[in-house]
């Protein structure tokens, strides 16, 4: 048992505004096609609700995420990256930043490097771990906005703590899955509840 809390930290949906990053740019690219507001917006994955829209507007909006520059200028969410700098800070606790680069990785890795660097600066990116399977990662806590975190390992060691996003502010509270609302909810106190 480390006496020491590891903080897992998700990118898109939490730190880096991916949902108004995409919405902005798939407009911009797409100005006569339909689109979903973000009010409107269900389930995780947008290439999913495109296409249900309409067939082919599912591989238009992977141009979108597919395309050079769009990870690296994605804005951050509101407060999530005082939050990260304050939970790094804290004594007994490691923070890490815990994020899954789509496949077409000609510019998502390398970008989502730079974003960090730009947002948390260069030494923040020694927490940076990239991986598409999130439960052979172990640590105390994932605050992530994706509903269902799976992989290889059935009983991964973390509380995945849902960070509310557009596309999952109305699902129902599972018993057992706390929510962290925003940035502004109280974060430390989800923290403190993990310290032994
Ligand atoms: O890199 C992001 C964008 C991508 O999946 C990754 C999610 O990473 P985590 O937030 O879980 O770390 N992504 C891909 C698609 C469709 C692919 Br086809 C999507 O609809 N939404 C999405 O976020």
């Amino acid at each position: 048992a480390g006496l020491r809390l590891r903080v897992l930290v998700d990118m898109d949906g939490v730190l880096a505004d991916f949902e108004g990053g995409f919405l902005k740019k798939y407009r911009a690219k797409y100005p006569n096609e339909p689109y979903i507001s973000l009010e409107d917006r269900r389930g995780f994955w947008v290439s999913t609700q495109y296409g249900r829209l309409r067939s082919d507007l599912s591989e238009k909006a992977i141009s979108i995420w597919e395309s050079k520059d769009f990870f690296s200028e994605l804005e951050p969410l509101p407060g999530g990256v005082e939050a990260i700098k304050q939970m790094a800070e804290m004594d007994n606790t490691d923070v890490f930043i815990c994020t899954s680069p789509i496949k077409h990785f000609k510019h998502c890795p390398y970008e989502k490097y730079a974003w960090v660097e730009k947002h948390l600066g260069h030494d923040f990116l020694e927490q940076v771990i990239l991986t598409r399977d999130k439960t052979v990662v172990s640590g105390d806590i994932l605050i992530d906005d994706k509903p269902d975190i799976l992989g290889v390992e059935p009983k991964p060691t973390w509380e995945h703590v849902l960070f509310t996003a557009c596309h999952n502010k109305h699902l129902p509270n599972g018993p057992s899955q706390r929510r962290l609302l925003s940035w502004s909810d109280d974060w430390r106190a989800i923290l403190d509840s993990k310290r032994q």
